[in-house]
């Protein structure tokens, strides 16, 4: 099978000349053997993909994206460098130790998107340095962009490169695929909103920027499942409300945005983790507890630890155009609290969201202890019907608020990505303490609460207006709840 894509591979691949990201020629290096990590011993740099679209229609690193996917949709699927093996690797209805292993809900999300998305990035680059037609630069330094949303609010839109009908020469252009946000749409803001992933100020458990602490967890099999702040908003988000190939885990990988996307969520672990100085965990069941496997650019198997690709990004050999972020805050490097967390109340009836607003109000408890620590609005064991393509605004108040949707009490933006597996039971939490706290200031946190999803809308350039997403599907929440640790 392997044997097809040769002709692809030039044999001049036996020496790489690298160019260093400051245009210098640094050294010579081997092409990658068997045990070397990444394609040659140098930074790739991966750039905003708005840096390389200012440049002018079709930049470089873009087109020859575009070449290696025309190339890797052509190999035959069983290929491990094909389009669809890779879309395979994180959800097929086949698992082995390579397909369907993409891990969601639980501290592996990260890490192992980070390593899923090297070993892409080592695939294409590969790719890319056998065709023709591309520069030397761009096949010597070619890196996977970052799909940056959270800047201006053109930057919520979907890349032109990736709405172009067609290829500087005419032909179909493999970037644009089915998608619900299309030309002149843009991610509400609100799906793009990462305030409350990076205030989070542990990696793990409840309300951490990682994800509940797992064994090794697709979606739902382990029973603390439940996502990070950063899987929440904007990863869910953005795969919901872009829709299309990019709603469900068994096509998310076919859209070539997707890897772009991901980019983004790895470069955002990299903000929270060196800009702001958080601690990743140090636990060895988190750095070498688990084992992912994948395949390289030749198509020879690798394997990775967490351990191995959290240290620093440079034993990676790359780095981000950009990792500013938010003030440094100081790290932590253990859990705030381990205390037990105590649920103090729950809609005792599932919940149906349909794209319309939906309120439910149930009983709390006063907390028992004394003095609370955080609190949390949890969203747990999510199902639904079909994909769910629309993102909800959440609200925590009470019951005889009107209008209960002020910006005072917003929670955070859930997505529903996911849920329509078989087996599906998504878990949410929001950090809710300052609303908590607000109420219980004015003396209005009394024993009943209540929590209203209003579904979040498409912002429209200046032809389409305003629309609300074409397939909210059929969600129905298990129980929403107030947790208190
Ligand atoms: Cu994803």
């Amino acid at each position: 099978m392997l044997a097809s894509c040769n002709l692809l591979f030039r044999e001049s691949m036996q020496w790489v000349t690298a160019v260093g990201k400051r245009g210098t020629r640094v050294r010579q290096t081997t092409r990658l053997g068997p045990t070397r990590i990444g394609a040659v011993a140098t930074d790739f740099v991966r750039r905003n993909v708005w840096t390389l679209e200012a440049a002018g229609p079709w930049h470089p690193t873009l087109l020859a994206y575009a070449s290696a996917i025309t190339v890797m949709s052509q190999l035959p699927d069983a290929d491990p460098r094909s389009l669809a093996y890779q879309a395979a690797v994180h959800g097929n209805v086949v698992a082995d130790e390579f397909l369907d292993q993409c891990q969601h809900q639980g501290w592996y999300f990260l890490p192992w998107h980070r390593m899923y998305l090297y070993w892409f990035e080592d695939i294409v680059r590969t790719i890319v340095a056998g065709l023709d037609g591309v520069d030397d630069q761009t096949r010597a330094e070619w890196a996977l962009p970052y799909w940056d949303y959270g800047g201006a609010a053109e930057t919520r839109a979907i890349p032109p490169t990736f709405l172009a009908a067609t290829l500087p020469d005419g032909t179909p252009n493999p970037l644009r695929v089915p998608r619900q946000l299309d030309v002149g749409d843009r991610l509400d803001g609100t799906d793009v909103d990462t305030g409350a992933a990076l205030r989070s100020d542990r990696f793990a458990g409840i309300g951490g920027f990682g994800g509940a602490r797992t064994g090794h967890n697709h979606f739902a099999e382990d029973p603390d499942a439940r996502a990070g702040t950063l899987e929440m908003t904007p990863h869910n988000t953005v795969h919901s409300t872009v829709g299309g190939l990019l709603g469900q885990f068994e096509t998310a990988g076919l859209d070539p945005l997707f890897w772009l996307h991901h980019a983004n969520i790895d470069r955002l672990w990299e903000v929270w983790a060196v800009t702001m100085g958080h601690a990743n965990p140090n636990e060895p069941a988190w750095l070498t507890g688990q084992t992912f496997r994948f395949r390289d650019g030749t198509g020879a198997e690798r394997a990775q630890q967490p351990a191995d690709v959290t240290t620093t990004l440079t034993q990676l050999h790359y780095e981000y155009e950009d990792i500013s972020g938010p003030p440094a805050t100081p790290g932590e490097d253990v859990p705030r609290s381990r205390r037990p967390t105590e649920l103090i109340g729950a809609t005792d009836e599932s919940m149906a969201l349909t794209g319309e607003s939906a309120s439910s109000a149930f009983d709390v408890a006063p907390p028992t202890r004394r003095s609370p620590g955080r609190v949390f609005l949890t969203v747990d064991d999510a199902t639904a019907s079909e994909m769910s393509a629309m993102t909800y605004r959440v609200y925590l108040t009470v019951p005889d608020d009107d209008p209960a949707t002020t910006d005072e009490f917003l929670v955070g933006t859930a997505s529903f990505f996911g849920a329509d597996r078989s087996g599906a039971a998504l878990r949410l939490a929001f950090d809710v303490t300052d609303v908590f706290t607000r109420l219980r200031a004015d003396e209005r946190w009394t024993d009943r609460v209540s929590v209203t999803f209003v579904p979040n809308w498409i912002a429209g350039g200046q032809s389409t207006g305003e629309r609300l997403p074409q397939q909210p599907g059929e969600v129905r929440v298990g129980r929403v709840g107030i947790v208190v640790e």
